[in-house]
């Protein structure tokens, strides 16, 4: 069957769908008989139940990265995206409150494509969501684990979310049926198929990329650590924090978990995390220190955007490198 384009995926959208059923994550997925794929009276229908998991569904997803949409192009595209980058089924109820969490600095590119593509793709699974991206001020280092708590504590004052999708900037999800809800016992790693990797896992314990977890698993881990500063590591640590709380790792099929990576060079700013190693040793005794519960910052501006709610936060920069070794008090000699 030929795959169906954006436009044709974005105008199924809004219609209810009715191909018969389909598995998708091990569950069923119900599809509507054929009779109520009619529209209402009118065309205009009123809200009647819970919505399905998935509307309009095309399955795989082309992505492709030739040149960034506007801004502009995107909203006009969204035209149901309300301001803060909220959206809401019209016609049924949401199933699940979901947050989108995207830590960013200096990859307005990198945002716009993934915009483009992920709100259609959350409005036909028929997501009550928003987006949030939590942007780094200044020049310091990057702190990507740290973003990721504001963002959380951020949202959770908004809305009562079912679910964290915890989200890297330049990661475009290629399957409608990678759904972005939260599995009810273990956190959850989406992005278990990366093109980058090869769409493999690259070793058997990563949860990099994008990841979803209730606000009850969250807050189980002490959230994510703050001591990571650059690139690397952090990921690592969050897979170690949940075994560490009595939880594993649920994943998306690989089928299903498939991204598409938006190439770029490595940011300044963002250099390697030469300490990740040590960082990664002290895990089981920092863990219950290091997290949600050690988390300061401040806020410098909150803006609702068309699409997405904007958080600039100053998150304060590492701390001194502490000297090697403990001086020697004495010695023989
Ligand atoms: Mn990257």
């Amino acid at each position: 069957m030929p795959r169906p384009s954006l436009r044709t995926a974005m105008r199924r959208s809004c219609l209810p769908s009715g191909y018969g059923n389909v598995r998708a994550e091990g569950v069923w997925l119900r599809r509507s008989p054929a009779r109520s794929r009619r529209p209402g009276p009118g065309g205009a229908r009123a809200v009647t139940g819970v919505c399905r998991e998935v509307s309009g569904e095309v399955g795989p997803l082309a992505v492709v990265y030739t040149k960034p949409p506007s801004l502009k192009t995107i909203q006009s595209r969204n035209p149901y995206v309300t301001s803060g980058g909220y959206f809401s089924p019209k016609h049924c109820y949401g199933r699940y409150r979901t947050a989108v969490i995207i830590p960013h600095r200096n990859r307005e590119m990198h945002l716009r494509y993934l915009l483009y593509y992920l709100h259609p793709f959350l409005q036909r699974q028929q997501l009550h969501y928003a987006i949030f991206v939590v942007h780094q001020a200044g020049n310091g280092t990057f702190n990507r684990a740290k973003l990721l708590n504001v963002g959380v504590r951020e949202a959770l004052r908004l809305d009562d979310w079912d679910c964290l999708i915890l989200h890297d900037v330049d990661l475009v999800p290629e399957n409608d049926y990678n759904l972005y809800v939260c599995d009810e016992y273990n956190p959850k790693h989406l992005a278990s198929a990366m093109d980058k990797f090869h769409y493999k896992l690259p070793y058997w314990e990563y949860f990099g990329g994008v990841s979803a977890l209730t606000p009850d698993q969250y807050m189980r881990i002490n959230g994510f650590p703050n001591s990571y500063w650059g690139w690397g590591g952090e990921d690592d640590d969050i897979a170690a924090r949940v075994r560490l709380a009595g939880m594993s790792i649920s994943r998306s099929p690989h089928n299903l978990g498939r991204y598409k990576m938006i190439m770029h060079d490595r940011d300044t700013g963002n250099e390697e995390n030469v300490d990740r190693y040590k960082l990664l040793d002290n895990t089981r005794r920092t863990w219950k220190d290091d997290g949600m519960n050690a988390l300061t910052f401040s806020i410098i501006s909150r803006e609702a955007a068309p699409l997405y709610t904007n958080i600039t936060v100053d998150i304060g920069t590492p701390p001194p490198p502490r000297p090697t070794g403990t001086p020697k008090k004495w010695s023989f000699f």
